[in-house]
């Protein structure tokens, strides 16, 4: 038994290669919730959606996010609305892009919600229905909220992970980052976690995909008992992000943005970190944070180079 830790594009790209394996008829994906959002009353689950839609082979290829073969009709219709939206009122947002096709799955979302499912049983119920060969589960189904602070002096200094995101391009300055919700929150998952085999955390950014899913009471616990069968990918490759903020955030919040930076947060907790060849000069730094280190080719431009990958970090810890 496999189980995955993941937040969005790197790690649904990864979990392509983890179900390729032979080996991999019990997969478990436990995603980050705290980039969620509600818009337009609707509730999104970003990492979620790009999991299931990626593993679906249904994602748009070039955005990484959201269904191919888009059309954006109610996106620009909503925009009749802008001249009359009243001050203070969230109501017909456009920056936040929401596809025609990619609606149909928030719809459902929100109304099996809205029936009292829990977001377990709806995350289920969506991957089933786009015929899913993995179990994917929400960190939680409690509501924690990825929140971001600014450092540029703008207010409102604190603002939720999208508006960062998607509304600021990840272009800013960035003083903190903290999960609301998370003290309360009851984690999901444990239960895949304790048996595994294998406890891959995919190559996503460890302060804003994976911190959320640590945050919940228990798991980094769960987690450093567990060592010995945990094993990271690190989403930093020759000191920058493949994709997003990682290596900004990363500098920003008092991290080293490297592969070594990436070894001190995970050292606690995996016993195997996995870096690219392009850092292979690195692995004596990375082994001496207490942490067994990994050469292999992590750019995932190939279903083979992917496949390999996955491969390799299971044989790593199995
Ligand atoms: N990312 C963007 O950069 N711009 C968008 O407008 C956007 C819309 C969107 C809608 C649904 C969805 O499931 C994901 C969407 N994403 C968008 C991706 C998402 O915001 C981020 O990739 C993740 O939150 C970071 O992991």
């Amino acid at each position: 038994m496999i189980a995955v830790l993941a937040g969005g594009v790197g790690a649904a790209r990864f979990l392509r290669g983890v179900v390729r394996l032979p080996k991999a008829s019990d997969v478990t994906v436990i995603v980050n919730t705290g980039d969620d959002t509600v818009m337009h009353g609707l509730h999104i689950s970003p990492d979620i959606d790009t999991v299931t839609y990626t593993l679906a082979e249904a994602i748009d290829p070039q955005r990484g996010w959201g269904l191919a073969d888009e059309s954006w009709n109610a996106m620009a219709n909503l925009g009749r609305y802008a001249s009359v939206i009243p001050d203070g009122s969230s109501a017909g947002q456009t920056w936040f892009n929401l596809g025609d096709r990619d609606l149909a799955t928030h719809l459902y979302r929100t109304a099996r919600l809205a029936e009292g499912a829990t977001l377990a049983d709806v995350t289920d119920e969506i991957a089933r229905a786009w015929d899913l060969p993995v179990r994917i589960i929400p960190m939680t189904n409690d509501r924690v909220r990825t929140m971001v602070t600014r450092a540029d002096g703008a207010t409102p200094r604190e603002i939720p992970f999208q508006e960062y995101f998607v509304k600021l391009r990840h272009d800013v300055p960035v003083e903190s980052i903290r999960f609301d919700g998370a003290d309360a929150a009851m984690p999901l998952g444990l239960d895949a976690l304790e048996p595994a085999d294998a406890i891959l955390i995919a190559p996503s950014n460890p302060l804003v995909s994976i911190a959320p899913l640590r945050s919940l009471a228990g798991v980094d616990d769960l987690l450093r008992r567990r060592r010995d069968h945990v094993v990271a990918v690190s989403p930093i490759v020759a000191g920058s992000a493949l994709k997003g903020p990682a290596d900004r955030l990363m500098r920003e919040l008092g991290h080293e943005p490297s592969v070594v930076g990436v070894a001190r947060l995970y050292a606690p907790i995996a016993s195997a970190l996995v870096i690219d060849e392009q850092d292979a000069a690195l692995a004596t730094a990375v082994e001496s944070e207490g942490i067994r280190c990994i050469v292999t080719n992590t750019i995932m431009s190939t279903p083979e180079i992917t496949t390999a990958l996955a491969r390799t970090c299971i044989e790593a810890v199995s």
